[in-house]
């Protein structure tokens, strides 16, 4: 007999793939007690965007959080993410900053460390499981499972053996997006447990519908592990139920050895919790064939319905899907996960949207292309990188070889900004941590520690009520319209018949008004987003091309360029300042 081991993910991957990561720490600690009894090889727990979400839109200070965990589930490993070199950011960071994130990650309760690489460039992984064994944790390696021309199943184990002379303890198989079939599982994992000694886990999403198929198929060759996640919590943009798997396998040679009751109080449990997060849903009532094309990963798709939500172009999903796979092309067949899935995904948008394929490209997908994330799995769109790469030389080496420590620097720079904002940093034994979090998100770093004790500097904490508010029926027959009275915009509820039925302001700011003739041509925001730089200023010549303005859209950076040469008039916005699409950013005459 051989249990199947179960790894439940409803801490960290469950709620970040099905409402965008928003579970707080006070919704996990009153069944923490439960989870911890229930003899689950590990708990995920950590990691992904937890750290991201928990500082920029909950306001929870996630060391705390995997602290509070540990402390309340003493016999459960806590699992957790990691982008291998990127840590939990989106770029990569020195080898002295991996080596401090991990040594703290483990200090403050990680157990089981699963490292990924968004190109799957083994060297990106490298310096992450050095650091992880000597803490003496678990180290797992992570295959980031694709499809495309150029990936086969020889190359996964040969990058499997890879990570297994790097010193992983075990591999993951990560089929973020919920495309890898049943066969093709039964034969890759065969044929990693014949060739390589490593303990081999799966972790598939059931966007797609094939996650139970590929998992019991997976069993079939023989897996050690799979990921599971409470049937409260699980399915569509997410996992296989936990409670299946068990069911499944019981009474078979693979018998998780669970307890169903038991499984069945926390799934009672996190049903109620879930319905607070309503409005963090996707719209996926069942399965997602497109996946099956696009490739798109579980926790990527409800962010960008969100984004194009924010966009104003919830209507242009479609032609987004379909850009993805021609912009991974174009970046030598990347895989779609963190952050390469936010790197392709906002530019596929603005592909879209500005109806001209890399009219701008962000800065992130000019990293790509000059060789800053690694190698790709196959070659670039050369026309667009010789434009990117303009003379220069692409990185060929391991790309943190050429980034300097920087540590020190980053423990000089945050001292000096709390001093200067007055910001109390964290004293004693956890010092160092907040220097971590600002290390991985300089501006949203800074800016939650500045606001750590203010919840009013973040999204309001989620109630039932609110939930239940927000999803009653509307009147039926009745119509909304948003009306303009003395300059500011009222959305209005007309009942069948005319009677007003609601009125509130709307926040929407008025479109800015056309400059005068004669004042110059605005240069619209083409994005949704916040102003990160403005790089001219008024009175200044410029030509065409030149970098006007950097806008933060989606989590990139994106730089808006004069369409031809000329002088700047007016600037119309701030750094820092929140713009909607079309807004005037400047006047160029
Ligand atoms: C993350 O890094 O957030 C993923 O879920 C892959």
């Amino acid at each position: 007999k051989k249990p199947l081991g179960i790894t439940d993910v409803v801490l960290r991957d469950a709620h970040q793939s099905l409402f965008a990561t928003r579970m707080r720490v006070e919704d996990m600690l009153p069944i923490a007690e439960k989870l911890d009894k229930v003899g689950f090889w590990s708990l995920e727990s950590w990691g992904g965007a937890t750290f991201d979400s928990c500082i920029r839109f909950i306001g929870e200070d996630p060391w705390e959080r995997i602290r509070l965990l540990k402390q309340a589930m003493p016999n459960t490993k806590q699992q957790m993410l990691l982008r291998g070199q990127n840590l939990l950011g989106y770029r990569h960071y020195a080898d002295d900053v991996v080596n401090k994130f991990v040594e703290r990650a483990a200090t403050n309760g990680v157990d089981v460390f699963r490292i990924f690489d968004a190109m799957n460039d083994p060297r990106n992984l490298e310096t992450a499981i050095k650091a992880v064994k000597a803490t003496g944790k678990h180290a797992q390696g992570t295959i980031s499972f694709t499809k495309s021309p150029v990936h086969t199943t020889d190359m996964w184990v040969e990058y499997a053996k890879t990570l297994e002379d790097k010193g992983a303890d075990s591999i993951a198989i990560k089929d973020m997006s919920g495309i890898l079939t049943p066969y093709d599982a039964f034969d890759l994992v065969s044929r990693l447990k014949a060739q390589t000694d490593l303990e081999v886990q799966l972790h598939a999403h059931a966007t797609s519908g094939l996650s139970d198929m590929t998992i019991l198929k997976a069993v079939e060759a023989g897996i050690d592990r799979v990921d599971t996640a409470i049937s409260s919590m699980s399915m569509t943009y997410g996992h296989t139920a936990t409670e299946s798997v068990v069911a499944a396998l019981a009474g078979t040679d693979r018998d998780t050895g669970l307890d169903l009751l038991q499984l069945e109080e926390i799934a009672a449990y996190f049903r109620e919790v879930r319905k607070k997060y309503a409005k963090f849903e996707g719209s996926l009532r069942g399965t997602d064939s497109r996946i099956l094309v696009a490739q798109v990963p579980g926790g990527m798709l409800t962010n960008m319905e969100g984004q194009l939500k924010e966009q104003g172009a919830a209507d242009k999903f479609d032609d987004v899907l379909a850009e993805i796979p021609r912009v991974r092309e174009d970046l030598g067949w990347i895989p779609l996960v963190t952050p390469t899935s936010q790197i392709v995904g906002t530019q596929a948008v603005i592909n879209v949207l500005m109806g001209e394929r890399y009219k701008t490209i962000s800065k992130e997908v000019q990293g790509i292309l000059k060789g800053e994330y690694g190698a790709a799995p196959s070659s670039y769109n050369a026309e667009l990188q010789a434009r990117v790469l303009d003379g220069g030389e692409e990185i060929t080496c391991r790309p943190a070889d050429l980034l300097e420590p920087e540590m020190d620097k980053l423990v000089a720079e945050l001292k000096n900004l709390a001093a200067e904002k007055g910001i109390s940093l964290t004293t004693g034994e956890n010092e160092i941590d907040d220097v971590l979090t600002y290390a991985l998100f300089p501006q949203i770093g800074l800016k939650f520690l500045e606001n750590r004790n203010n919840p009013d500097a973040f999204e309001p904490v989620p109630t039932l009520e609110d939930a239940l508010a927000m999803s009653a029926p509307k009147k039926s027959g009745s119509e909304v319209y948003t009306i303009t009275v003395n300059g500011q915009n009222y959305v209005v509820q007309v009942a069948e018949g005319g009677d007003i039925s609601a009125v509130a302001p709307a926040s929407a700011a008025p479109a800015a008004a056309p400059a005068a003739a004669g004042e110059g041509e605005e240069v619209p925001a083409p994005l949704a987003g916040n102003i990160w730089k403005v790089e001219v200023s008024a009175g200044q010549a410029v030509q065409e091309g030149d970098v006007l303005v950097i806008l933060e859209a989606m989590k990139m950076e994106t730089e808006v360029r004069a369409a031809r040469a000329g002088t700047i008039v007016t600037i119309d916005v701030s750094e820092g300042d929140a713009v909607q699409v079309g807004d005037s950013l400047l006047t160029l005459a």
